[in-house]
Parts: structure tokens; sequence; C-alpha cells
């Protein structure tokens, strides 16, 4: 059965691989995807290393000069694919590169994804050579953050935009929708010739979607107009801890490469950022971290998978990590009497749950992945343990597709996941899964 499921999710990655990048999955997402090509960098390792340090130095192709790097980078044409290149138009900052790119970004996970090729690979002779060639641009990523991203240097970055969240469509954004009056744009999307419509965003929606592109493009990307004047401004849990755990590993990386002046302020960003993620997005009733707005400054109170992925990153001490897992032992993940496959991207006891639909409480599983690691950090190995049969049991139920229904009610009347089928993170965190042990 195990050698079954890594032969088919070597062959999706195989089939996603286009000469120098892998894209997530035919149709649907057709380009190079920011975190995607993180995750996937991990399946790679288990298959072919240099593939994993191609995938990584073909995103940081479309860096742009002031550390940014993009959510998407469009290395080839497609038209199966809304909004495109023309759209997202990079061209009009001064700081963007020669290929085009979108102008929006993604958790950033590639600090982290270092660390994980460090630790399964520095026996190889190449892994050092690689992390010399990229640390330094990776670096400058996090600075781009901490000098453009925290208007209050609280060390918490602010994204702009629901796709720079990776969680686009949670219904922790439906507040902001309803700060914003987005023209009615007639949208040609392409979304929805791939995938059911009552699957995917409305087209409401996707029309405040695209004004925040609109408006960013009027102000040529620049950040600063951005921190003043855009509707969406969010500190996200998921976003801030991805950075947190990028730090980490770019610090024991920067020390075994002698970089001590990145180290020294890697540091200081990481100490200010773990206290401030404790102490103003921890929400004690609902025992998980939750979102800030920062445009219309209020607390979000809601609890997501984003809400469990500061375990990986080591935010909070044992006590608190301890009531955290609480929601997964007859809580309100896992439901009272373990009604939930774990994890449901949203609140399952939330009147906006919705098991179906894209990021608004289907299970992915590259949040399992990320939690299933912080349940191993916080040594919760029963928990560990059932998320990844959770995981595996999606795997090889149904095949490696973007999401999944978390309802062990319907499970028996499924036949197939939600989404995009034969999608790249998907087999590549398998991999990792199975083989990294
Ligand atoms: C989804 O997002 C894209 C926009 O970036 C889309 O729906 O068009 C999200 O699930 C995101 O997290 C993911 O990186 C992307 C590609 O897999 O698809």
């Amino acid at each position: 059965m195990i050698i079954d499921i890594r032969q088919r999710a070597i062959e999706v990655l195989e089939n996603n691989w286009k000469d120098y990048f892998t894209i997530p999955c035919e149709g649907l997402y057709p380009f190079q995807w920011n975190w995607d090509s993180g995750f996937i960098a991990l399946g790679w390792m288990h298959i072919d290393l240099e593939r994993a340090f191609t995938e990584i130095t073909s995103l940081l192709s479309g860096q742009w000069a002031n550390g940014f790097i993009p959510h998407i980078i469009f290395h080839n044409d497609s038209d199966t694919y809304f909004p495109g290149p023309e759209i997202q138009a990079s061209h009009v900052s001064i700081h963007a590169p020669v290929i085009p790119t979108s102008g929006i970004t993604q958790p950033p996970v590639l600090g982290f994804v270092l660390g994980e090729l460090y630790a399964f690979a520095k026996a190889d002779s190449r892994t050092l050579l690689f992390l010399k060639k990229v640390y330094d641009a990776i670096y400058n990523y996090h600075h781009y953050f901490y000098t453009h991203r925290d208007p209050h240097g609280e060390g918490l970055v602010y994204i702009c935009h629901n796709w720079e969240s990776g969680t686009d469509n949670s219904p922790v954004w439906d507040s902001i929708w309803d700060t914003m009056d987005s023209p009615a744009y007639d949208l040609k999307r392409k979304d929805n010739l791939h995938i059911a419509a009552s699957h995917r965003p409305s087209n409401r929606e996707y029309q405040h979607y695209i004004h925040l592109i609109e408006l960013f493009k009027e102000w040529k990307y620049d950040d600063a107009l951005i921190t003043e004047k855009s509707p969406f401004l969010v500190q996200d849990p998921l976003f801030n801890a991805m950075l947190i755990a990028s730090n980490e590993s770019l610090i024991q990386i920067g020390e075994i490469l002698g970089k001590n002046d990145q180290v020294a302020q890697l540091k200081t960003w990481n100490t200010l950022s773990r206290k401030t993620y404790n102490d103003k997005l921890y929400n004690k009733e609902l025992k998980g971290y939750i979102y800030y707005d920062l445009r219309n400054d209020r607390p979000i109170n809601h609890i997501s998978s984003s809400s469990f992925t500061a375990l990986f990153a080591g935010i909070p001490d044992q006590e608190r990590a301890s009531e955290i897992v609480s929601n997964f032992e007859k809580g309100s993940f896992s439901g009272p009497n373990d009604e939930y496959f774990l994890c449901s991207s949203f609140n399952p006891v939330s009147i906006h749950f919705d098991p179906k639909r894209y990021w608004r409480g289907p299970v992915w599983i590259n949040l399992n992945w990320l939690i299933y690691r912080g349940l191993k950090r916080y040594e919760k190995e029963k928990l560990a343990e059932t998320i990844k049969k959770d995981t595996l049991y999606f795997m090889n139920t149904y095949g490696f597709y973007e999401y999944f229904d978390p309802r062990k009610t319907v499970d028996a009347g499924l036949t197939k996941g939600y989404g995009g089928a034969n999608f790249s993170w998907s087999a590549a965190l398998t991999l990792d899964l199975i083989l990294n042990t």
C-alpha cells in the first residue's frame, strides 16, 4: 500500500514538472505559485534533490529588487487561469523584474524549507553550496517584511490581500468585504470552468479580490500607499507563524554560514515577533490564535486551521499549547464524538462553516502537515498520529485532491475529493509524511 501511494505521488509531481518549476495542478493553476513551490520542494527532496533546489531558484527568479517575492511567477503562457499577468501587471512597480509576476505575496515558507532541506540532506555536498547561493535572497525577503509591512514596529507583519493569506476564501475575510464597496466588475473567471461553482468563491468575493489588485496597481504597488490606504490590512496568524518559523531556520543556517549580522538581526526580529504574537493574537475563550484587522483596529475573533500553525513555529508555551490542542480532543474541531476528520480549515461549530467550499471548511494537506509537525514539536504524539492517519486516509481513498470533506458522516457516500485533482502539494507532502520519519 505504502509503495503504491509513493509511486502515485511521484507520478503527480513528474507530470506537473515544467522543465524548471512545478505547477500546482493542470488547468486550474498553470503557473508557479510561491508557497506551493516551498511545499513541493519538500516532495522533490525525497525524489531528486536537484529538482528541489531548482524549484526554489526558479521562484527566486521572480524576486523584486526590494526583496519582495510574489505569489505567482508567470514563466509560461496559459489561458486557463484568471487573473493572468496582464491583470496583475507587475511592470507598474519600479521594483519588479523583467519576468511578469503578481504584485502580492504568500505565506513565507521558504526559510523553513531551507531548514528542512538542510536537516534532510546536510551530508550531501551540494546542499551547503545551494544554501549559500540562496540565503541572502530569502533574508532580503524577511527584511522587506519587517521594513515595509510592520507600520507600528510590533514584530507582526500585515497582509493586504486575501490571496496573500493562502486561505483565500476563509470566512475570516467576510467582515472586511463588508467594509468595501467594490465595483460590480464583469469578470471572466476561469476557475469555475474547472471546478463546481459551489466549491469556489462567489462572484461578489472575486470582485473584492480584483478591486484590491486594481487599487494596488493605481498605487504602482507602492508599499507606503498600500499601508496608508488599503482597505484590507490584516495580521494573520498563519502568515506570521510561517515568518517566525522561517526566521528560526534562517538563524540556524546563518550560524552555519557565518552570516553574523543577519543572524543578529533575525534574532531581534524573532524575539519581538514571538512576544507580540502571544500578547496580541491569543484569545483565551476560543483557545486559539485569532486575526487582527489593522485597518479597522479590531480583532477578528475566529479560529481556523491557521490558528494552529503557531505550534509549528513553537510560539505558545507548553501550557498554552495544551489549551490549544483541546480543540482536537472532543473539542470544536474534532466534534464531541469525533465526527470530523482533522483538520477542518474553519471552525466546524461556526455558522460560517461550509464543508465543501474552498477554505471555508474542507481539510487541506499543507495545513495538516504544518499542524502534524507542530504537534510533534510539543510531543503531542497521539494527536500527531491521528492527523497523519486522517491525511493518509484521504490520499489512499481518493487520491491527491486539493481539499477534502471533513465530515465522517458523509464520507461513506463520497467518491472523490474536492477542487483540483493531481494536486502537487498534496502529493509532495504525502511523500514527506511517509518518508521523513
Ligand atoms: C489558491 O489560490 C489561488 C490564488 O493564489 C486561486 O484560487 O486562484 C489557494 O489555495 C492558494 O493557497 C494556493 O497557493 C493556490 C495554488 O495552489 O490556489
